[in-house]
């Protein structure tokens, strides 16, 4: 094992000095590279044609400046990136993050994990990611549409459906995506398919909303499975009140499990008798339409709230990080496991820290990493690319069930790969090796690109 420390921290030494200052990007690759160093030691092929030298490096990266006029009239300038990671089996695809924290490597960091996560689909999907500094937060809807007309103006030049397809993430849902698709359509004279989480009416995918939730809770239920156990009956933490912990709620009270927290980047809200339907139904009235705070939930509904704090103090069985990255540190997972949780399925992207990630696998307990039980959002935009190239909607029933069952293969690929001898799955593992095959493969097949 010590062997592969070395080489590790060899590989990172480079990393590092080559992407200076850009330390959620360093944290992914390393997490990969520790997965990947034995599996490339037995599989000297990938290590002769430098794949993962080569899956590090963007194939291009665009920075641009977006202007755009407030509801003063005063002018104002923020940064706009596309990372194009990687395009061995498809076009580029990812989400756009609208946050001030957005820099070169938080976009970086998520372009590397949507390489792997879209192999892991088994969808015809590269990976990329895109975004902006600029914070939705306080702007009137004609702010938010003059910058996404901005951002669009440049980011037009460099994607299509063939080429890069962009979705939501962070501040980024329906509202942005539709005035960007708008734009694009205006600049382009084109009706195309080149983003997705679209409305349903201009050519979105039913159950695209509710796919990243629900896709967490279906992986969290294979999980369960290893076990002869099920999500009923089980206490449920969730972080984040956005798009991804209001469907993961959705589903896991409609699988009879019972969740007690949601938080915003404010604060946290316990409501030891469970959110159910109509309390959820307030909270995305108030998140998606008012645009408000979740501390006012606890007045509407006299339940606990804790400003600045996480969920992961309370006890729970079952665990759903669905908010930001490291927004789980070592303490916190500690906390978890003293506390009797089972599992945790990450609805975010990278939400646990390395020392926390640790601590679950040291633990054994049942570890689904963002990479593999977030997977559903994505996946569901596949389906979205294919049912607008064969200008044909699928019904509910029948994207649910192809996002169900895709979750379930993910599943299957991370025990291929991440099954250790004594019977444990290490995910981690298991879904970096499952989704660097494919795109390896595809990389040695097309020359050196
Ligand atoms: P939303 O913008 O809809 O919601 C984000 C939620 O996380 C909000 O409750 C927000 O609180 C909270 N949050 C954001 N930043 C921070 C922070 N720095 N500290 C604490 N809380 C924070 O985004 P999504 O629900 O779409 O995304 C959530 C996570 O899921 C992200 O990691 C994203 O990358 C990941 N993801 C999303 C997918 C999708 O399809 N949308 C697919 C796969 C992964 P506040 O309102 O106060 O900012
Ligand atoms: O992190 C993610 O997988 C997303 N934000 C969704 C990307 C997509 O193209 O649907």
């Amino acid at each position: 094992m010590a062997n592969f420390d070395v080489q590790v921290n060899a590989f990172m030494a480079k990393i590092i000095a080559k992407n200076p200052g850009e330390l959620e990007f360093h944290q992914a690759v390393k997490e990969v590279t520790e997965s990947l160093m034995p599996f490339l030691e037995e599989n000297p092929k990938y290590k002769h044609a430098k794949i993962l030298e080569r899956i590090a490096e963007p194939e291009r990266v665009i920075m641009f400046r977006v202007p755009w006029l407030d509801d003063n009239g005063d002018i104002q300038i923020n940064r706009g990136f596309r990372i194009e990671m990687n395009s061995a089996i498809g076009p580029y695809k990812g989400g756009l993050r609208f946050h001030p924290t957005v820099n070169l490597g938080v976009l970086k960091f998520l372009a590397f994990e949507q390489v792997f996560k879209n192999s892991l689909t088994t969808l015809p999907m590269g990976g990329g990611k895109g975004g902006s500094d600029f914070d939705p937060k306080g702007k009137s809807d004609n702010e938010v549409m003059r910058f996404c007309q901005s951002f669009m103006t440049e980011l037009a030049r460099h994607i299509g459906p063939d080429t890069d397809v962009p979705a939501g993430d962070i501040g980024v849902g329906g509202r942005e995506i539709g005035y960007m698709f708008g734009q694009y359509k205006r600049l382009r004279n084109e009706f195309t398919g080149v983003l997705t989480g679209k409305g349903i009416e201009w050519g979105g995918s039913l159950i695209r909303p509710e796919a990243t939730g629900y896709g967490s809770v279906y992986f969290a239920e294979e999980m369960l499975k290893t076990k002869g156990d099920s999500i009923k009956g089980k206490i449920c933490v969730v972080s984040g009140s956005g798009n991804v912990a209001q469907f993961t709620v959705e589903k896991i009270n409609q699988l009879g499990g019972k969740v007690v927290t949601i938080s915003d980047s404010d604060g946290m809200i316990y409501d030891a008798n469970g959110i159910d339907a109509e309390k959820l139904a307030y909270v995305m009235e108030l998140k998606n339409i008012k645009r408000g705070r979740i501390k006012e939930y606890a007045a509407k509904f006299g339940a606990e709230y804790y400003e600045g704090k996480t969920p992961w103090g309370i006890k729970c069985d079952l665990a759903f990080p669905s908010a930001t990255q490291n927004e789980l540190n070592e303490s916190d997972a500690k906390t978890l496991v003293a506390n009797g949780c089972i599992a945790v399925s990450e609805g975010a992207n990278m939400p646990s820290t390395p020392e926390a990630v640790e601590v679950f696998l040291n633990a054994k307990i049942l570890y689904g990493l963002g990479k593999a039980a977030n997977a559903g959002g994505v996946s569901t935009s596949g389906l979205e690319m294919t049912q607008n190239s064969m200008r044909l909607p699928w019904s509910r029933e029948e994207v649910d069930q192809r996002l169900h069952e895709i979750m379930i293969n993910i599943h299957k690929t991370c025990e291929k790969y991440g099954k250790d001898k004594s019977g444990y799955i290490n995910y981690v593992k298991g879904a970096n090796i499952g989704g660097f095959i494919k795109v390896a493969d595809a990389m040695i097949a097309q020359g050196l690109v």
